[in-house]
């Protein structure tokens, strides 16, 4: 499966700017209205694309309320990050094809997507293969996910986890740290699994700061997620920051450019 017409565009945007922002709107916390505001204001800000989705969002027809209202309000692309098969909505540009890899459940690894994979091809939605890690245990997406509890500063575990998305053919994989996490994922964590593998790597949770932005994208990350900040400080000039401080840090990187393949 070729990348399709929303990946070449991360995957242009990563080349040209170093680095992608992509902001992470909760059907579950915000009405389709809101989505559709803060959508707009994302954008205006410089976000490259919207992912819709959360933890235990559950009702198909608020989904597609949020993402219709989502599309008509932005020109970035919207991208499903599903947590469930009834997180799937025929509006969208594309979805997050993701299997958590740490889950002790098979359900999350592929059952779900196994289920689900029907409606993807149904609504002809672009797949986007991700592995999917999550770290730590006190989040709700590890718990809902029934994640393995991984150490987030035990880099080598997370490598074994990327490594396995790279050679099982997924194209990304998102280092998770959970929505509103106290702490991102360390930079030495993320610093590990960029010298291991060639796909491009994500990175969420906990990022609430230019700081963090900076620091994570410096570190490797070549797309940085924030979500619950701009829910909770509706703060439109501490997001620009955030999206101008993750293409500085990207800038700032030490290492050469990684040769496209
Ligand atoms: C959650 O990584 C995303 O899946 C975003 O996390 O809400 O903490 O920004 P935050």
């Amino acid at each position: 499966m070729k990348p399709g017409r929303v990946e070449r565009y991360i995957l242009e945007r990563i080349q040209s700017n170093g680095c992608v922002h992509m902001t992470l709107l909760d059907p579950e916390n915000l009405s389709a209205q809101e989505m559709a505001r803060y959508a707009k204001i994302c954008e205006g800000q410089g976000t490259d694309a919207i992912m819709v989705g959360g933890s235990i969002f559950q009702s198909q027809t608020v989904l597609d309320e949020a993402v219709k209202m989502v599309k008509e309000n932005v020109s970035i692309p919207v991208i499903l990050f599903p947590n469930n098969i009834n997180a799937i909505s025929r509006y969208a540009d594309a979805i997050w094809f993701m299997s958590l890899l740490n889950s002790t459940d098979w359900y999350y690894i592929v059952g779900a997507q196994m289920q689900g994979s029907f409606l993807v091809k149904k609504y002809g939605l672009e797949a986007i293969p991700m592995g999917y890690i999550v770290f730590g245990s006190d989040t709700t997406v590890s718990a809902v996910g029934r994640a393995l509890p991984l150490p987030v500063d035990k880099g080598e575990v997370a490598i074994g986890y990327a490594l396995a998305a790279q050679y099982l053919g997924m194209r990304f994989v998102y280092l998770e740290a959970g929505s509103g996490a106290k702490n991102h994922i360390p930079p030495e964590t993320i610093r590990a699994v960029r010298d291991a593998v060639d796909i491009k790597i994500v990175v969420g949770g906990g990022i609430s700061s230019p700081e963090d932005s900076q620091a994570v994208a410096r570190a490797g990350a070549d797309i940085v997620v924030t979500g619950t900040v701009v829910e909770r400080s509706k703060n439109a000039e501490l997001l620009s920051k955030i999206i101008r401080a993750a293409r500085e840090g990207a800038a700032l990187r030490a290492w050469p450019k990684r040769a496209e393949p």
